[in-house]
């Protein structure tokens, strides 16, 4: 009796909550850049860096200081069984622990060093380089260490098929196609380079696999691809030359103003390979550009060791700057705040004006929208210019009308994205060929971008806070969304680890479309969020949960991910224990400076193989949570 009174007065007053937020809000405000934006590591594996130093080394560019500082960070990273993961405390990954491997090797670590030794005793064990994915053989390709034979060919004359013909580049997700488009001009020309040591010793000699059912998809394809290699051999091929030149001009038409491609790693580095083997050299503006924009994507950190060097797959300003923008006005900063005015200056100079390849499925579509990142004019995603018209939508900007004008035309854009099922992917419209996925290329990732639970909620919130919530377009994406709720009550998580993230999405989405808290769909997704309550009050999610159906909504609490969840429970009008301790948790474990810690990753690139840990996310998500808290819980006990 007695511990069930002490657990009920333990638990946090509105008082505790209020000073969190607001301490959380004095940290977050104290992030942000002086152009207005705020940027969080995104951080995600060694793969990264093992292929920046075989990129330099391809180029004959690496220097022995980068070298050393790269390999002190992957040395870093590495666990005591040898091993590399794809997430923090996440199972041995293969592929990445070969390419760290590959990394350290050129760095000079001697084979016989007992790091190596592990490392290699993981790998032969869990079948070698065979074993390793494409993108891992490719690179070893590139250094003579892998046959160009037994990999997949992709023709560059792929570039030649028209838009409405089965796998043409733009029924591959954009950020396939930027991959695959340099990598069919590197295929092609197929080099051989110095890598300056072998890693002979990672292979177990392991024949291919056995090919698959002559009948299905993936085994005709395998087949076909026996044809490609012959036809490889040829003397002549009639369309090569047009269709490397088509390649070519494709990928320099696509350079952003960073002098990259895509705002992500593998096409960048791709292209870079692409441009040089169409005889660029390392000086040619196109080249020095894209190196110097790598230098953007490059952390250097002093550690006791020494300094150390990383490079990000990818960077998040506007995201981030969408979700800071809502955890503020979440948080209590006054509509007019000067940060928040700043934030939205910067966001509306980021707005994209020009077309791009989404315009393939969507000709008459005007452009608009906002990208992740800093320069990715060409690829606006749905999922961005989603949350930056709901933090926009509430600043109250001194030109409302030019700021109105622009959440106009988002909106129209997003609008205009919407899939034919409903729902909404994140960077095409209809980009739902599932047949790209059985191309035995297509080991790594994702390949297709079809719409998803979690962004066409933030779509369907969006429409919601326009007053579009009975607009023929929400109807139909808060439709898909009831369709695609799992049979436990839950939604997958496609960009965030996983179910909780999803269900964290979907319910104040559905909640802002007028959907009554009472509704069984709703009710359902409350029952799955209480049901996995972690012990000490907070809620997580491991990886594993994409792989593993015991995993699912199981894993260590993260601030992050009780977060969500709180968003769900408070949109569905939950105020009792399950919330009271989830926010006790949020409190109990905020640090001094306002912050939380969270080294597990909950941010998602590709289910099942590539994952982020967002360094904000364990700031803005809480503030969110902690202020919409306050913000009911203050109005229900003044009545
Ligand atoms: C959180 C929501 C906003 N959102 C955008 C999220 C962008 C996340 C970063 C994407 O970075 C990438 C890294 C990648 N790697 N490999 C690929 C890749 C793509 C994006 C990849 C995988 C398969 C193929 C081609 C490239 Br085929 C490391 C909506």
């Amino acid at each position: 009796m007695s511990g069930v009174i002490e657990q009920t007065t333990g638990l946090t007053g509105l008082q505790e909550a209020r000073e969190a937020t607001a301490r959380a809000r004095e940290y977050l405000l104290s992030l942000q850049h002086e152009e207005g934006w705020w940027k969080g590591e995104l951080e995600t594996n060694v793969t990264m860096d093992a292929e920046d130093l075989m990129l330099r080394q391809f180029l004959g560019v690496l220097d022995d200081q980068l070298l050393a500082e790269s390999a002190r960070w992957i040395r870093s990273c590495q666990r005591d069984d040898g091993t590399w993961a794809n997430f923090h405390d996440g199972p041995a990954d293969l592929s990445t622990t070969v390419e760290a491997y590959v990394a350290l090797r050129m760095a000079g670590d001697p084979v016989g060093a007992p790091h190596l030794r592990r490392a290699r005793d993981y790998i032969l064990d869990h079948g070698g380089i065979e074993a390793t994915r494409v993108f891992t053989r490719i690179w070893l390709a590139l250094f003579g260490e892998w046959s160009w034979d037994d990999l997949p060919v992709l023709p560059p004359e792929l570039m030649l098929l028209p838009d409405w013909f089965p796998l043409n580049i733009y029924d591959w997700a954009c950020w396939a196609r930027q991959t695959v488009v340099p990598l069919t001009v590197v295929g092609a020309a197929r080099p051989s380079r110095s890598l300056g040591v072998s890693v002979r010793e990672l292979r177990t000699g392991t024949p291919a696999p056995e090919l698959d059912p002559v009948l299905s998809w993936a085994g005709a394809f395998e087949r076909l691809d026996t044809v490609l290699h012959r036809l490889e051999r040829l003397p002549v091929k009639p369309l090569r030359g047009i269709a490397l030149a088509r390649a070519e001009r494709w990928i320099l038409e696509r350079q952003e103003a960073d002098g990259g491609w895509g705002g992500i790693q593998p096409p960048w580095v791709y292209s870079i390979l692409a441009l040089t083997l169409r005889g660029y050299d390392i000086d040619h503006p196109v080249i020095r550009k894209a190196l110097d924009g790598l230098d953007g994507f490059t952390i250097r950190e002093r550690t006791p060791d020494g300094w150390v060097r990383r490079l990000e797959a990818c960077q998040s300003p506007v995201w981030d700057t969408a979700l800071a923008i809502t955890a503020l006005l979440d948080g209590g900063l006054p509509a007019d705040d000067p940060a928040l005015l700043r934030a939205t200056d910067w966001t509306l100079r980021e707005e994209i004006s020009t077309g791009g390849d989404w315009q393939v499925r969507r000709p008459h579509l005007q452009p608009s929208g906002w990208a992740f990142e800093f320069a990715n004019d060409y690829y606006p995603d749905t999922d961005d210019t989603a949350e930056i018209v709901l933090g926009l939508e509430r600043v109250a900007h001194p030109e409302p009308v030019r700021l109105r004008a622009a959440l106009d035309r988002a909106t129209a854009w997003v609008n205009g994205m919407q899939s034919r099922d409903g729902g909404w992917g994140a960077f095409d419209a209809d980009n739902t060929r599932t047949l790209c996925e059985k191309l035995p290329f297509c080991d790594f990732g994702a390949v297709i971008d079809p719409p998803s639970a979690d962004v066409t909620a933030h779509v369907v919130e969006m429409l919601a806070a326009r007053g579009r919530s009975g607009s023929d377009r929400a109807r139909r994406g808060v439709r898909w969304l009831l369709d695609h709720q799992e049979p436990d009550g839950s939604w997958f998580g496609r960009w965030g680890a996983n179910y909780v993230y999803g269900t964290g999405a979907v319910v104040p989405a559905l909640v802002a479309c007028g959907l009554p808290l009472s509704h069984q769909s709703v009710r359902r997704a409350v029952d799955w969020l209480v049901r996995h309550q972690n012990p000490d009050g907070g809620w997580g999610e491991d990886m594993r949960s994409y792989a593993d159906p015991d995993w699912v909504g199981k894993g260590d609490t993260t601030a992050s991910q009780t977060a969500w969840a709180l968003l769900a429970l408070l949109a569905a009008g939950e105020r009792g224990e399950p919330v009271r301790r989830g926010v006790d948790w949020l409190v109990r474990t905020q640090r001094a400076d306002g912050g939380w810690d969270e080294p597990q990753f909950t941010g998602t690139g590709f289910p099942g193989d590539f994952y982020i840990n967002y360094h904000l996310y364990r700031l803005v998500f809480p503030l969110t949570a902690l202020g919409r808290y306050v913000e009911v819980t203050k109005h229900e006990h003044n009545g």
